[in-house]
């Protein structure tokens, strides 16, 4: 069949499939894209032929993200990091069984979705990168966008992708683009490798017809695996945890995306162990369930931190044990304290010198359960009551039980401060938290909220709490939210799960690096919801400056004060609220949390594209996790508020354990 590359390569993805628990779906449900030289001839011919060729959708289902265009849909984005943000969030949402196609210009349109691919792969999310590239023939060199590295013609921007990428491969040829997208494919579905995804095209090659052999295109299914645990691995698990006497389970994202809530739950039944959560892990188990103690870490509750701080088997599960988890490696202070990793991905499970049981999260629960609850001398035999099985004393689940009332207390104090003249930003979230449906998605990333949400959110769904907490990235949660809604749009019409609202929570500053993709859902007709919190600046990044003795320095937005030469002078006359109506969004401003929750109600019940803007003050009180994060403070300085910043932060920093 003779193609040329980008057409290939539309009729090889349109004919992708993943497979899980014998449900299989288009793994490639669509294609987002900003066109330019590189790639203008090339992908976007090919999808222009896929988008009006009516008898390329035969026999295949129509694409799968929400809007059925061609049997790979393609969605024009406005910002190529942008793109990938919505390719992840799109992923996360659908608990990585489809990666959405990215496909750039050369030059700055694909390093723009560097970040995105770190993003990802931090993540685990998989995503497919299109960048294009400079000619392979390398006729009309320079051309333009080229970097030109004297040191080897071959370098291109596009190696930037290699070090945040889980895969990378260039097509110089039209005749390794099948085992470069076979490569591709492996790597997507594999939940242990998973993550961006970069295929890098020259803009000639793309153009370039070969004759391609007919079963490139055949219907393809990827079984998404779930690894059971290995009966050695298994009973080394067991035997650490049938000795513990305060253990505690971390739940990561992992038990989301393996659909192992209802595992979970039944292990910590079974066992009686409290579960505390990370933020990518929020809603495995439900707030108020009876073993749920909350966030775990820097940002987490004190409830879950005191269980941490005494802990002697910590089962972690689906983690990767970021630094917000560990407090820094300082939140487990049992001298005897020993890990049990539960994870698909081995280079996880091998975390802290933990005894590794790498497996499925759903598959390693229900194994864990089984094992723990037979009775350890006959254990062949399931006792008929639990007595011979596993499970914590009494007093230990009393305990965090009582601590848990108190915390519930102080989070409701916190949701009603009755703060003023500007509300807090914990009323916003409490305000949030009471009137949205438990279905309904919140997305987060950057700033001073992931820290208030994962210590003061209620979640009490699976896919209800969405904080990309990996990297972090101010500009994800527009972004992000377009990817969702399309998600949950796609969930919806497959008749997988009812259609769910999508509230993106958005920090001035956050707004202020990337707000573009909401032209994308004007455009598309995705109904986002968004608030607004307007600050004046960097709540987050002033507090902590602050707190290592930097005075606030260069975190409001304000004019340069020449009596200062700071950037300390009068507030600056930026109107967000008319940002975001000129963009398309309808906007609702609101003052009091009164005026907030009634247009809460207003945005969820828009059929467009809403935005409500409300002030907060970023120097309202927020409760503490009594915990620790470590950011190095100067060592030797002048100013004495950095001195008495670095004496705290030596106490802290004795705490750390030098765990492996
Ligand atoms: C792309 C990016 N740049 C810089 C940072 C570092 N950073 C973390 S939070 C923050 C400020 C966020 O401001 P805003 O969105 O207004 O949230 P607030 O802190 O006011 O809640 C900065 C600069 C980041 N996380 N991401
Ligand atoms: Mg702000």
């Amino acid at each position: 069949m003779k193609l040329t590359v980008a057409q290939a390569l539309v009729r090889f993805l349109a004919q992708q499939y993943s497979e899980r628990d014998g449900v299989e779906q288009r793994l490639i449900p669509g294609c987002f894209g900003i066109f330019g030289h590189g790639n203008v001839a090339g992908v976007a011919q090919a999808l222009l032929e896929n988008a009006t060729d009516v008898s390329a959708s035969r026999g295949i289902r129509q694409g799968e993200s929400g809007i059925p265009s061609g049997v790979l849909p393609y969605h024009l984005a406005r910002n190529e990091q942008g793109m990938v943000h919505a390719s992840v969030g799109y992923a996360r949402m659908r608990n990585r069984l489809q990666a959405m196609a990215c496909t750039a210009s050369i030059g700055p349109g694909s390093t723009n979705m560097v970040t995105g691919a770190a993003l990802a792969t931090i993540n685990r999310i998989p995503v497919l990168l299109l960048p294009s590239d400079f000619f392979a023939t390398r006729v009309a060199n320079p051309v333009l966008q080229e970097l030109e590295d004297p040191r080897g013609y071959d370098v291109s921007v596009n190696d930037a992708f290699r070090p945040v990428s889980r895969f990378f491969d260039r097509v110089d040829r039209p005749e390794q683009l099948p085992s470069a997208l076979l490569g591709a494919m492996r790597v997507l579905t594999d939940p242990s490798a998973t993550g961006a995804v970069t295929v890098s095209l020259p803009q000639d090659v793309q153009a370039e017809a070969y004759d391609w052999p007919e079963e490139l295109f055949a219907r393809r299914v990827w079984h998404i695996a779930r690894p059971v645990p290995e009966p050695a691995a298994l009973a080394r698990a067991v035997s650490v945890l049938r000795a513990a006497k305060r253990p505690l389970l971390v739940a990561g994202g992992g038990v989301i995306y393996s659909e192992a809530g209802a595992a979970l739950r039944a292990f910590a039944e079974a066992t009686g162990i409290p579960v505390a959560d990370t933020q990518a892990g929020k809603g495995a188990i439900a707030w108020d369930h009876p073993c749920a103690v909350g966030g775990v870490g820097s940002t987490g509750s004190p409830v879950a931190n005191a269980l941490a701080r005494d802990a002697d088997v910590v089962l972690g599960v689906g983690t990767r044990y970021s630094d917000f988890t560990t407090a820094s490696r300082s939140a487990f202070q049992n001298p005897d304290v020993r890990f049990v990793n539960l994870n698909v991905a081995s280079f996880d499970a091998a975390k802290l010198g933990a005894t590794m049981l790498v497996a499925d999260a759903r598959e390693g629960l229900t194994a864990l359960t089984e094992a723990l609850t037979k009775s350890p001398t006959h254990p062949d035999k399931i006792p008929d009551s639990r007595e011979s099985g596993y499970r914590v004393e009494p007093g230990y689940a009393a305990g965090f039980g009582a601590h848990r009332d108190e915390w519930t207390k102080v989070v409701d104090r916190a949701y009603h401060l009755d703060h003023g003249p500007l509300p807090a930003q914990t009323e916003v979230l409490g305000a949030l938290n009471e009137l949205l449906d438990p279905r309904d998605v919140l997305v987060q990333a950057a700033g001073s909220m992931p820290g208030d949400l994962q210590m003061l959110w209620r979640a009490a769904d699976e896919k209800a709490y969405h904080v990309e907490y990996g990297y972090s990235c101010m500009g994800y949660e527009i972004a992000g939210a377009l990817g969702i809604k399309m998600a949950a749009m796609a969930n919806a019409a497959a008749g997988r799960e009812p259609d769910r609202e999508v509230f993106a929570l958005v920090g001035d500053g956050s707004y202020l690096m990337m707000a573009q993709e909401l032209v994308t859902a004007v455009s598309e007709g995705i109904k986002l919801n968004l608030v607004i919190v307007q600050n004046h600046g960097f709540a987050s990044i002033g507090a902590l400056s602050e707190s290592v003795g930097s005075q606030r320095f260069g975190t409001a937005y304000r004019y340069r004060n020449a009596d200062t030469g700071l950037l300390d002078g009068a507030p600056l006359p930026v109107d967000l609220a008319a940002n975001a109506a000129s963009l398309g969004a309808e906007v609702i401003k609101v003052r009091t949390i009164a005026e907030l929750r009634e247009a809460i109600g207003r945005s969820r019940a828009a059929t467009k594209t809403t935005a409500i803007h409300i002030e907060t003050d970023p120097l309202a009180p927020v409760p503490s996790s009594e915990s620790w994060w470590d950011v190095p403070v100067a060592e030797v300085a002048a100013l004495d508020s950095t001195q008495q910043a670095r004496k705290s932060y030596e106490t802290h920093k004795a705490s750390q354990r030098p765990l492996i």
